[in-house]
């Protein structure tokens, strides 16, 4: 964010992709990296007393962001935390329960609405900037630190729900059925993921990436004004407060409506889901964009012929592109920790 902003980017292989640099070696880190599938994770998740009690304690989230750097080299640590933080700094709080996911009170009317504070609290979330701040100190010359937040979409469709659900139907509905209310709380959400994301970059993140993992389940119409055009608002928000601030968008399942979400302002890379095809989102894409992805995660799960076979596939599309190499979607908690080793070997040796 300075003058010298672009050496930083030389010595970090994932920043210089998301200036648009191309390496020989594509710079990775996977979707939800930090979790389950380690032993490591585990262990330290069992010593908090919930799941957000474990984001809110520096100590334990600054571990966990590191476990899977330490384990495997990726070129990128992703902030342990979660996207539901938000609603949980907002007033409705958020739970988890062991094996179900999470809680929240479902935002069923006007009056559910207005009990939202117009801003996070943040002081609930000052432990957040504080992990932010120690991760980066902890890390190596090479590694750079992402932070992120949940799209407004996403977010509001667990806010309405309450839960995480198959389709989030229930945030479609009520959308359809109450697009102003819908819309209040849309603005919310932007207001509060700018605010969040500009933090978590002044307190050492060096990238953030903006999760829309449910962007798919909408039409057309609807992914417009609420996938697209709040995620748009939140990238021209944080341009305008961190001009040079590097920024992904991943919204999943975007599909024949990812041309439009490539041409958002400011947008310095793009996640794309393991249904899109490398080749030709390497040709149709604008040639500003880092892309990212895009390996399925059932192929990492599998191993073998499938892992080699989808890794050198995937490297083959991207060729000629800045690319980062990534999950189509999160890692899965039953893959083994030799697949990810032999993915990790496999992507430097190709280099
Ligand atoms: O007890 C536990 O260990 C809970 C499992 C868990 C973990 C490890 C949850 C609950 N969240 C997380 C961490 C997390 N979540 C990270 C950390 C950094 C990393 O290593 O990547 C990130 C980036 C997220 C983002 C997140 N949370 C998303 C977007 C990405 C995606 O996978 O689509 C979503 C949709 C959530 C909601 C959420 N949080 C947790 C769960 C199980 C879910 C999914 C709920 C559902 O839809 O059923």
């Amino acid at each position: 964010m300075t003058a010298a902003a672009p050496d930083v980017a030389m010595a970090k292989p994932l920043l210089a992709a998301l200036a648009g640099e191309r390496r020989r070696a594509s710079p990775v880190w996977l979707m939800r990296q930090a979790g389950r599938y380690l032993p490591e994770y585990r262990a330290i998740r069992a010593s908090a007393a919930s799941f957000l009690d474990f984001c809110y304690t520096p100590t334990l989230a600054m571990e966990a962001t590191l476990q899977p750097i330490r384990r495997f080299g990726f070129d990128a640590a992703i902030l342990f935390s979660d996207i539901l933080v938000i609603p949980d700094a907002l007033g409705q709080r958020v739970s988890f329960e062991e094996g179900e996911g999470p809680r929240l009170k479902p935002i069923e009317t006007a009056a559910d609405l207005a009990g939202l504070a117009e801003a996070p609290d943040w002081s609930r979330l000052a432990p957040v900037f504080e992990t932010a701040e120690r991760v980066r100190a902890a890390l190596t010359s090479d590694v750079a630190l992402i932070g992120f937040c949940g799209a407004p979409w996403t977010v509001a469709s667990y806010m309405i729900a309450g839960r995480g659900t198959p389709d989030q139907a229930p945030a479609r509905l009520f959308a359809y059925r109450q697009p102003e209310l819908f819309a209040r709380l849309i603005d919310i959400l932007v207001e509060a993921s700018a605010a969040y994301l500009e933090r978590q970059l002044r307190a050492g993140a060096e990238a953030v990436q903006i999760f829309d993992s449910w962007a798919g389940v909408l039409p057309p119409a609807e992914f417009e004004r609420w996938s697209l055009a709040p995620i748009a608002r939140i990238v021209a928000k944080l341009r305008a407060a961190l001009p040079d601030a590097p920024i992904i968008a991943f919204p999943r399942g975007a599909a024949t409506e990812l041309g439009k979400f490539a041409a958002i302002d400011g947008l310095s890379g793009i996640g794309l889901d393991t249904a899109v095809e490398p080749r030709a989102a390497a040709a149709a894409l604008p040639a500003r964009l880092a892309l990212q992805g895009n390996l399925d995660p059932l192929a990492l799960l599998a191993g073998g012929r499938a892992l080699d076979d989808g890794i050198d596939r995937t490297l083959a599309g991207f060729a000629g592109r800045a690319h980062i190499f990534n999950l189509g979607h999160g890692i899965l908690p039953e893959t083994p920790i030799a697949h990810v080793e032999r993915l990790v070997a496999r992507l430097r040796k190709t280099g």
